[in-house]
């Protein structure tokens, strides 16, 4: 059956294995099965919800694209746009706003990881980041969401507000509720230099990622400082229950080979770390080496990137443009 898939990318800078992993990868598969109808977004508004230096901002949208494109989403099949030039977007958004519930934002463990300790000092953008989220993906009648294991949360919010506006204004099935997609293994990629914290773009250590834009030295150097444990690694998948850090590494190797945890774990039982990290900086390197490459390229023509951003917003705002004109006639405007 076609599915009608959407998910988006912030170009906040170092895009980074686990947003590969995670996401895009997947993103690419989703494409790949010809019958899909696929829209990746370069989701600037979310970036924003953050400070964000401007020209950095104009810089990271460029870079996001190229990433999407150097990973192999062909803008010939799928639409590559970025969410400021749609300005349904914002729109659906501040509709959903007032359907959405603050108990419900409230929930939000990304909120709260993100905001801090002082929360009265984060905006106002950061907290209503799922509504945004939500109109993002119910503007195109997405039937699939693939995302990170990280936007579960947001995602069940996102169900929840389709159906409320459904029910409000009477609508039954009028804003279609989404399913994730979430890889069963590994999706959930964590730093390198600790097994329990998510791999992350504002992590303020580059060694704890490794971005799509390293090259083979970067990567081996990455690896080699990357943080384990004092044991030779395991004879059985469930000996890792203790050991993130092993169980992150053996997890990264898998989910590039396309093979389950215990054939990796199997593949280097009893053996010591050295060894194991030398086989996973190749298999790293021949992935990732191409994509930032061919990102470097992608990153010299900047008309070439612009023009992809601007056909495809128009594309994109086809679809929307009449989706909040149906939501706005509900909604009694
Ligand atoms: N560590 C991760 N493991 C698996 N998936 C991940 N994703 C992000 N980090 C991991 C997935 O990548 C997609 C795009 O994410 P995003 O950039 O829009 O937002 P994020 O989740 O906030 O990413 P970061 O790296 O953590 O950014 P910062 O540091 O700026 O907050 C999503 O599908 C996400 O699940």
């Amino acid at each position: 059956m076609s599915k009608k898939i959407f998910s988006g990318v912030q170009p906040t800078g170092n895009l980074h294995l686990g947003n590969y992993l995670g996401a895009i990868k997947n993103f690419v598969n989703l494409q790949n099965e010809k019958e899909n109808q696929c829209i990746f977004c370069v989701v600037d508004l979310h970036a924003i919800t953050v400070k964000q230096d401007p020209k950095e901002l104009k810089k990271n949208i460029r870079e996001t694209a190229a990433t999407f494109i150097a990973c192999g989403i062909d803008p010939a099949q799928s639409i590559i746009f970025n969410q400021s030039m749609v300005s349904a977007h914002s729109e659906a958004a501040w509709i959903l706003s007032c359907v959405s519930k603050i108990g419900w934002l409230n929930r939000m463990t990304q909120f709260k990881e993100k905001a801090g300790k002082d929360k009265e000092k984060a905006s106002i953008g950061l907290y209503s980041y799922p509504v945004l989220m939500a109109a993002d993906i119910l503007l195109y009648d997405a039937t699939h969401v693939p995302v990170g294991d990280d936007q579960k949360q947001h995602l069940e919010l996102c169900r929840d507000i389709a159906q409320k506006f459904n029910n409000d204004f009477n609508a039954p099935d009028f804003l279609k509720v989404p399913e994730p997609l979430i890889q069963k293994q590994f999706s959930r990629i964590m730093s390198l230099k600790d097994g329990i914290k998510k791999m992350s773009k504002s992590d303020p250590s580059d060694l704890s990622r490794i971005n799509l834009t390293d090259n083979k030295d970067e990567i081996f150097n990455k690896i080699k400082k990357a943080k384990t444990d004092p044991l030779p690694l395991p004879e059985q998948a469930k000996d890792l229950a203790k050991r993130p850090e092993a169980e992150n590494l053996l997890g990264i190797y898998s989910s590039l080979k396309n093979q389950n945890l215990e054939i990796s774990v199997s593949e280097f039982s009893g053996k010591n770390f050295s060894e194991f990290k030398e086989k996973l900086s190749e298999a790293l390197t021949e992935i990732i080496e191409p994509i930032s490459k061919e990102i470097k390229k992608l990153l010299n023509d900047e008309k070439y990137l612009d023009t992809i951003l601007l056909e495809g917003s128009d594309k994109a705002d086809k679809i929307a443009s009449k989706k909040i004109k149906e939501m706005k006639e509900l909604v009694g405007f």
